[in-house]
């Protein structure tokens, strides 16, 4: 008795003060440790990988959906290794893992209550979220949770296939956003995820208000859960009256300069998002100044891998990861922590900051000169290259700095410029 008298009032308070902090809005210190990292991995994985076809849109498309959806009965990837797939991820020098708890196809890579269609019934019946959680929890690289909101194979969700556009009269969505919350609840109190990523809310059934309750639902269980801007509506690339979460996403292109609004581009390392046999890669050249564009842009690069329906990722993809790693432990200081410009990033070079220097990345190895606009009130102490050589420059009516016959780096050169005052503050330069 004497008990439920304490619990009244405090029952009460925590109301109250839940009711005050709507609406729910994400601490920007904690978004800014997120741009911070930078570089994260993506990862698209499912019964699918037994095909080879794109994750969810290949359903009764290039396989059937009876097919489809009885892959997951032959789904053992016995070589998963969760600690392995960490480990290429830090080789790579990437800062948190991102992977598909649930994509289109609707099949839940974590022992869910609250559907039967997920790994537990499969051959392989381990916890893939779960151990992926845990593996980068003992590496300390941040984990974060993708999931749907289309659910292609639920009966509760009135669409059923990509394209489809009739809605199942035995569906109810009230009765499928109770779902996903209480799917939600679950990954969140079971594994922690700093940030959840949210897809597929474009479909008519999915509204704005939706997308507001679950965000409220995921602040009320843990108000430091970043969530991407894909629980409202309106375009992916921006965050507008539309959208719901706290950062945009452009998909599979490097989003524009903002230096007000977080961003994440998303973009694979193949063609596909989930494993696809002898898909074509992207080059080393490739991946790494996207990297530099990203971060030039103020934004951040989430670069995604399908894996092998054994469980491993490919080796020539882990090699690529390896080699974006190494240029990493070089160059980190112009990617880790800096903001983007004070110039616009091109198909040339592109700029970072941090303190008083600016970092310009290279892009071109046919040039003999970097010419750049002045910055009006900013005078230029030094030029070097990131790798050390001083470099002859001069400031006049522009920026100009001479470059040796062959630069250090044929990925990705850094110059630094140091200036007399703080990079960071500077507005940006139109050029
Ligand atoms: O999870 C990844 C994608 O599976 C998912 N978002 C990223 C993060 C995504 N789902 N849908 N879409 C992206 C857009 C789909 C576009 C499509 Fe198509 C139109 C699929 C089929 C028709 C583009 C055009 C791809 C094939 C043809």
């Amino acid at each position: 008795m004497k008990k439920t008298v304490f619990l009244i009032p405090f029952l009460l308070i925590s109301a109250l003060s839940i009711a005050q902090n709507k609406p729910f809005k994400t601490d920007p210190a904690i978004l800014k440790d997120f741009m911070d990292k930078r570089f994260g991995m993506f990862i698209h994985w499912g019964p699918v990988s037994l095909r080879g076809t794109e994750i969810g849109w290949s359903r009764g498309h290039q396989v059937p959906t009876v097919e489809y959806d009885n892959l997951y009965k032959e789904f053992n990837p016995v070589l998963f290794n969760a600690d392995k797939w960490v480990k290429t991820a830090k080789a790579a020098g990437m800062k948190y893992i991102t992977i598909t708890s649930k994509h289109h196809d609707g099949f839940c890579l974590w022992p869910s209550a609250y559907t039967d269609y997920n790994i537990k019934y499969s051959p392989f019946k381990r916890d893939i979220v779960g151990e992926l959680a845990t593996a980068c929890k003992n590496n300390g690289i941040a984990f974060c949770i993708y999931f749907t909101i289309l659910d292609w194979h639920d009966t509760d969700y009135p669409l059923h296939n990509l394209g489809d556009s009739i809605p199942d009269p035995k569906a109810d969505m009230n009765r499928f956003v109770k779902k996903i919350k209480n799917e939600l609840s679950e990954l969140i109190t079971k594994y922690h995820p700093y940030m959840l990523w949210f897809d597929g809310n474009w479909e008519k059934p999915w509204t704005k208000e939706f997308g507001q309750e679950v965000y409220d639902h995921i602040k009320l269980l843990d108000k430091k859960i970043i969530v991407n801007n894909r629980l409202g509506k309106g375009s992916h690339k921006t965050i507008s009256p539309l959208t719901v979460g706290d950062y945009a996403t452009p998909e599979q292109e490097v989003g524009e300069i903002n230096m007000k609004d977080p961003w994440e581009s998303c973009i694979t390392i193949c063609n596909q998002w989930s494993w696809k046999p002898n898909d074509k890669m992207k080059t080393a050249q490739q991946s790494i100044q996207t990297l530099a564009s990203t971060s030039g842009g103020n934004g951040n690069l989430l670069f995604n891998v399908g894996p092998m329906m054994d469980g491993r990722m490919e080796d020539r993809q882990i090699k690529l990861l390896d080699t974006i790693g190494r240029w990493l432990n070089k160059y980190g200081e112009s990617i880790y922590g800096t903001k983007g410009g004070p110039y616009k990033p091109n198909k040339e070079w592109a700029a970072t900051r941090k303190g008083s220097k600016i970092y310009i990345h290279l892009f071109k190895q046919d040039i003999n000169s970097v010419n750049l606009p002045v910055i009006s009130g900013v005078k230029i102490n030094s030029v070097h290259f990131l790798s050390g050589e001083n470099l002859v420059f001069d400031q006049t009516d522009k920026i100009h700095i001479k470059l040796p016959a062959i630069l250090p780096d044929k990925n990705d050169t850094v110059l630094v410029i140091e200036i007399n005052t703080i990079a960071e503050g500077l507005p940006l330069v139109m050029n």
